[in-house]
C-alpha cells in the first residue's frame, strides 16, 4: 500500500483554508485544487510499503512532545515564475524536529531519506503532482495566474493549533482525487506545547 505519515489540522484552520481557496478558485482556470477534507501537513512521504506493520512498530517508538503550529501565508514550489505546487505556509519549530524523528525511526527501510524539510500545507497541485517536476513538464497558465494573484495580495492569517499525535496514512490513487485514510494514530506527549 501507499503510505505517507502527517498532521491533521483543526476545523476551524480548514475552514479559513477552504474559505480561502473559495476566493481564489472562480477567479483563476485549470488549477487542480485539493479536496477541503483532504488537507494535511505530510511529515513524510513512504510511497509503496510491503510491511506496513513494521512501519507502525517503528513510529510508536518516537517520543516528541505536542507540535504548535500557526499557519499564515501562502506561495509555490519550486518557486513563483514555475510555480507546480500552492501551498499555505506555517510557522512550527518542532515541526522539522518531529519530521526529522520520522526519517530516524524509519530508516534502514529502504525510505529516501530527507534532505531538507520543508513544513507546508499543499492547497492545489498541477500535473502530476510530484514534488519534482517530470523532465520538461511546464508550469500550467492557471498555476501563473494564480501566482500572479496571491502574490498581489497580504499574507493570509489561518490561525494556530496544538497537534496532539500525527497519523500514519494510506494514500489510495483515484480519476477523482487521491482518497486518504488514516490507519494508525499516534500520540505526540508531555502537557504542554514547547514554542
Ligand atoms: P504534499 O505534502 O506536498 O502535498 C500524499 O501523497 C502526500 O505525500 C502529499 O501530501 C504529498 O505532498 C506527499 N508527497 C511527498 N512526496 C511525494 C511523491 N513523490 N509522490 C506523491 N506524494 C508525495
Amino acid at each position: 500500500m501507499r503510505l505517507f505519515v502527517a498532521l491533521d489540522i483543526e476545523e476551524a484552520i480548514q475552514q479559513r483554508l477552504s474559505a480561502y481557496v473559495c476566493e481564489l478558485k472562480p477567479r483563476v482556470s485549470g488549477v487542480r485544487f485539493v479536496n477541503n477534507a483532504n488537507f494535511h501537513v505530510t511529515l513524510k512521504f513512504l510511497g509503496e510499503v510491503a510491511s506496513p506493520e513494521e512501519v507502525t512498530q517503528r513510529l510508536r517508538q518516537i517520543e516528541h512532545a505536542p507540535v504548535a503550529l500557526n499557519f499564515r501565508g501562502a506561495g509555490f514550489f519550486p518557486n513563483p515564475r514555475a510555480p507546480r505546487i500552492f501551498w499555505a505556509g506555517m510557522e512550527a519549530p518542532l515541526l522539522a524536529d518531529l519530521a526529522k524523528k520520522v526519517d530516524t525511526a524509519l530508516s534502514g527501510m529502504g525510505f529516501a531519506a530527507e534532505k531538507e524539510y520543508h513544513p507546508h500545507l499543499t492547497l492545489a497541485r498541477s500535473g502530476s503532482g510530484r514534488p519534482r517536476p517530470y523532465p520538461g513538464e511546464r508550469s500550467p497558465e492557471g498555476f501563473q495566474q494564480l501566482a500572479r494573484l496571491v502574490d498581489g495580495s497580504a499574507a493570509p492569517e489561518f490561525g494556530t493549533m496544538t497537534a496532539h499525535e500525527f497519523y500514519l496514512y494510506e494514500s489510495r490513487l483515484a480519476p477523482g482525487g487521491a482518497i486518504y485514510t488514516k490507519l494508525e494514530r499516534f500520540a505526540l506527549g508531555g502537557t504542554d506545547p514547547i514554542r
